[in-house]
């Protein structure tokens, strides 16, 4: 990382960071508005997530009819997913189908970083430095670096000693892994661990997962997209996205609004019941006060454990895979065939709970004074989420001020698109906006959209530049912090608090509640883009 101030050699409108859904999508939104454009993606291709995440399994677990842009009716029309729940590859091919399009690749650098932003007061311009040496004067800095993009490995005594091979599913090798006749060790179960254990668990000779903590999964029940809600949706598809922007996570979750406990445990069930079969994230739209109200939430949990327990024939193996938390509390997983993986006869559950894994050898790891023979370890232990794609940058805003050092007590945004003292840097789905907690395709557009139309409305007034109010900043933090508290999510130990990170603050990044944020966003806008200061 460099540490000297870089040398300005080209002077363009944007710097956007990331080429992903959200990088792809602000290029296309800055070249509408005339600007100068460029893009730097420190992968050797487009895509973000799903240009990384090439893990054995690997899918959007949000149907893909929603998620998909919305941003462009002919896209959108033409545009034919194959599946309910898109796979890794065919997502990619989407991406690229959109930058060819819209003919996207010719402002995108690839296999390079941005390594630093510095702020210029007096000429209210970025001092951008990429890592093939390029340097840039920019107006705006777009950080289009993802939520879930800097991954979070264990850092674990031995580790240099292990002979086998290590793999991280959010940075899965290119060429295809082959676990046919091999031990493996998967450590988690997240979501990657719940997709990506099936497949392993078919090819490998013996499969140890390494459990610290349980999670809840509901079955995908994928197949090919049912050609009646095709038709439906394709029908108005304007209507369907309209529709999907007032649920509470911007996507069509058929909430109830009615409490669990307001319904006779006859009724309670065959909804759940209904939620099960039909399948996916939108067992949580079952009752309104699931999220709410731990007696409430406490019904569904235990609908899932027998869940469980009605699979997985051992019962030891059983009881360790059900959660004790919320459901819902830490994120809700979606899975194909996950708990019956556990009756094959060559996979073991290992649980770390008590007893953490100790170290690395040169034959596998250890955990509870034993040791796994192993010939390799996937780590799906997930991501610095939220922050660590943003915090990685030498980001430097007035005054020298370091985004790492004004965010060491946790992230402090306004409305999770700008942070005070940082004019002009804008962030997609950042911390203290829906993001991770909302359908990401739509909550990006509507950033995107935003962000525009404010860079838009500064060039229409004059104006240098646009930096959040700190009064502002600490209103919205104390406001999605309120939220959230009212909420069972600050409950558990997840990665939407950082308490997956050794050392990160606990703080609860995202924002809960799509339409209230939303209209927030246009109130701001309206009002003059209340809460800034622009010069
Ligand atoms: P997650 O959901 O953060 O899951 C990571 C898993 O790794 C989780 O089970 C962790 O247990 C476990 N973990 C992390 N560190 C360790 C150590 N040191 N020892 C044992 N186990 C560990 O990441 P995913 O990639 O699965 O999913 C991320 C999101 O991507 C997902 O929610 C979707 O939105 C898509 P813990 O729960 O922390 O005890």
């Amino acid at each position: 990382m460099s540490t000297t101030a870089p040398r300005p050699t080209e002077s363009i409108d944007a710097v956007v960071v990331g080429a992903g859904l959200a990088g792809l999508y602000m290029l296309h939104k800055l070249r509408g508005l005339g600007a100068s454009a460029r893009v730097f993606e420190g992968g050797s291709g487009i895509g973000g997530t799903w240009f990384w995440n090439r893990y054995p399994g690997a899918r959007v677990d949000i149907e893909s009819l929603e998620y998909s842009y919305q941003f462009s009716d002919e896209l959108q029309a033409k545009w034919q997913w194959s599946e309910r729940y898109a796979t890794q590859g065919e997502l990619l091919r989407y991406i690229d189908h959109v930058a060819q399009r819209f003919e996207l690749r010719r402002d995108i650098v690839l296999n390079t970083r941005v390594e630093s932003a510095h702020y210029d007061e007096t000429s209210a311009r970025w001092a951008v430095a990429a890592s093939d040496g390029q340097r840039l004067s920019a107006r705006f800095v777009v950080m289009a670096t993802g939520c879930l993009s800097s991954t979070n490995t264990p850092r674990l005594p031995g580790e240099e000693s292990f002979r086998g091979a290590k793999y991280h599913t959010g940075n899965w090798p290119h060429e295809p892994v082959d676990f046919t006749g091999k031990r493996v060790a998967v450590v988690g179960t997240g979501s990657s661990a719940i997709q990506s254990i099936p497949h392993i668990a078919q090819q490998a000779a013996q499969l140890f997962v390494f459990q610290r903590t349980p999670n809840y999964s509901i079955p995908a029940h994928n197949g090919p997209i049912d050609p009646e809600t095709e038709r439906r949706v394709r029908a108005d598809y304007p209507a369907f996205r309209a529709e999907a922007a007032t649920h509470p996570f911007g996507a069509d979750f058929r909430d109830n609004p009615d409490s669990a406990l307001a319904v006779s445990p006859e009724e309670r069930s065959a909804e759940y019941e209904r939620r099960w079969a039909y399948g996916g994230l939108g067992f949580l739209g079952a009752f309104g006060d699931l999220m709410f109200d731990p007696k409430a939430n406490e019904t569904a949990a235990e609908f899932l454990r027998n869940k469980i327990r009605s699979i997985v024939k051992d019962g030891a193996t059983a009881e360790l895979l059900c959660p004790k938390t919320p459901v819902g509390c830490k994120r809700l997983c979606v899975d194909t065939g996950y708990y019956a993986t556990y009756n094959r006869p060559n996979v073991t559950l290992v649980d770390v709970s008590r007893a953490p894994i100790e170290r690395l050898t040169p034959n596998g790891l250890v955990t509870g004074g034993r040791e796994y023979a192993v010939d390799a370890i996937v780590f799906a232990t997930g991501f610095d989420a939220m922050t660590g794609s943003l915090t990685r940058v030498d980001l430097r805003g007035r005054g020298g001020r370091a985004l790492r050092d004004k965010w060491a007590e946790g992230p402090t945004t306004y409305l999770g698109v700008a942070t005070a003292g940082f004019p002009n840097l804008f962030m997609i789905t950042g911390p203290g906006s829906p993001s991770v907690l909302s359908n990401m395709l739509p909550s990006i557009e509507q950033h995107v959209n935003w962000i525009a139309r404010c860079i838009d409305d500064l060039g229409k007034r004059g104006a240098k530049c646009i930096d959040a109010h700190p009064d502002a900043e600490r209103a919205w933090v104390a406001h999605v912090n309120e939220v959230a508290d009212a909420s069972l999510y600050p409950r558990c130990n997840s990665w939407y608090l950082g308490a997956n990170v050794p050392g990160k603050p606990r703080v609860f990044m995202p924002y809960l509640g799509v339409p209230p944020y939303r209209a927030r966003c246009e109130e701001v806008r309206e009002k003059g883009y209340e809460g800034f200061a622009i010069a």
